[in-house]
């Protein structure tokens, strides 16, 4: 009898704590599962936008400032708090910004809930330094951007500066030398006094939970400059971040060695990578906006930065930095537009591929996609060839069907030896990237398979 009742015990231990686990099935979700939409994604704004939107990167005749403004311009906190008190972005409409970045065709949206400048952009019950108590805005723009994003169909993300804090006292960051240059030494000069865990427990991992808890899902948590944030205090975070939204993904500038995918900063790598990763970049020289700054990147650039960075299997997380008004520049209007009217097109060639099976071609780059164990290859041609042929060399698979993407008109090819032929029309139906669809039998050794 006693065995029986030890063994009824041992079983309800056992299998009553695994269905518990069942039960709550939305924590055992897989690394796969919740980089899937992400991966399909492919396209996200950044915005880059706060308090020192308002100077437009001008403060007292220097221009070349911007969401650094505080540091740059060497402003003490008090006036910095002053200056935020004037911060009213009348025409922010968040209808218009998720809009815009539909139209783009971007998928997901990161925005800065709190830059280097400690200033929350949205209503923080942790630190009076927020829109709300600290501008005469008194509006939440995360929350209608959390809302306008859910209405739209696009994710919200945010970007929260972890280790680099110029409101908090206790934010320590790395040394250059001999000299802590990037904290505030104007308010907080004696930097060995600061105790990073105080700012951590104070002020970062509050405000992390009230951004999980308070806006929906988060899709992306977009931590920045994480400075002398340990791998054990990055973990921490994760742990936190885990637990609260176990969807939500984690960028690698958590911790040390830390988060779901890498970040390639204003770069694309040269080669492919097949562990996610993300490049973001600005349309101009600037983050945050800058008035003066005109050095815009061409739309042609902006589509053939996505199609190569997809060919190498990231993310392009392309940047705007909205006006102290609340408005989002003409100029990244006007570029994401045109690069939206590529993608209505030509997205089949974008979302959900992976990596091109081949090295780079110099007249354009290649994604693909399995489908029914054969293979759909995008070639998306940059630079039209005069000979009016494509050379794909090492594709020996049979062709299945071959076209053009925008029109689905059929396009000839033919097998050589050394690759496979595809026969072209005299100019290109699309000056910013014609794409070829080929679908040929099978699979392609990828080249980080030989
Ligand atoms: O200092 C920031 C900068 O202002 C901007 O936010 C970029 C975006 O990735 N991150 C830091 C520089 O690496």
């Amino acid at each position: 009898m006693e065995k029986l009742k030890n063994f009824i015990l041992l079983f309800v231990l056992v299998f009553g704590s695994v269905k518990a686990q069942n039960t709550s099935d939305s924590t055992d979700i897989t690394q796969e599962q919740r980089m899937e939409w992400w991966q399909d994604a492919r396209f996200g704004m950044f915005i880059h936008w706060g308090v020192y939107s308002k100077a437009g990167g001008e403060w007292k005749g220097e221009t070349n400032h911007a969401e650094w403004l505080q540091f740059t311009a060497k402003i003490p906190l008090q006036e910095y708090k002053e200056y935020a008190k004037t911060f009213n972005p009348i025409k922010f409409d968040a209808k218009e910004w998720v809009s815009i970045a539909k139209n783009a065709g971007m998928k997901y949206i990161v925005v800065t809930s709190k830059h280097h400048d400690g200033f929350a952009m949205y209503n923080s019950q942790v630190n009076d330094h927020n829109i709300i108590k600290g501008s005469s805005f008194h509006r939440d723009p995360l929350k209608e951007l959390a809302e306008e994003c859910k209405k739209q169909g696009l994710r919200f993300c945010v970007y929260y500066s972890l280790g680099r804090d110029w409101e908090d006292p206790d934010c320590p960051t790395g040394y250059a030398g001999n000299i802590a240059w990037r904290s505030n030494l104007i308010d907080y000069p004696i930097e060995k006094d600061k105790k990073l865990q105080r700012y951590l427990d104070r002020k970062a991992i509050p405000q992390i939970k009230e951004l999980l808890t308070n806006y929906g899902d988060i899709g992306v948590m977009w931590f920045d400059t994480y400075e002398l944030v340990s791998k054990q205090q990055g973990q921490k975070i994760v742990d936190i971040i885990r637990e609260l939204q176990p969807k939500c993904i984690i960028n690698s500038r958590v911790g040390p060695c830390l988060g779901d995918y890498t970040v390639n900063e204003q770069e694309v790598p040269e080669g492919i990578s097949i562990k996610p990763w993300e490049s973001c970049m600005t349309m101009n020289n600037h983050w945050g906006y800058n008035k003066a700054d005109d050095n815009w990147r061409t739309s042609e650039e902006l589509v053939h930065h996505l199609i190569d960075i997809a060919s190498k299997g990231g993310n392009f997380l392309l940047n705007v930095g909205p006006t102290g008004e609340g408005v989002i520049p003409t100029e990244s209007a006007e570029r994401l537009k045109v690069v939206g009217d590529w993608i209505k097109v030509n997205g089949e060639a974008i979302y959900g591929t992976t990596f091109s099976p081949f090295e780079k071609f110099v007249w354009g780059r290649c994604t693909q996609k399995k489908e029914n164990g054969n293979t759909i290859l995008y070639f998306s041609v940059f630079n039209w060839p005069e000979n009016g042929e494509l050379i794909v060399p090492e594709v020996h698979n049979k062709v299945m069907k071959s076209s053009l993407l925008d029109s689905g008109k059929q396009i000839k090819t033919h097998s050589l030896d050394n690759g496979l032929v595809i026969k072209l029309p005299n100019s290109a139906p699309d000056p910013l990237a014609t794409v070829v669809k080929v679908v040929v039998e099978g699979v392609i050794d990828d080249p980080s398979s030989k």
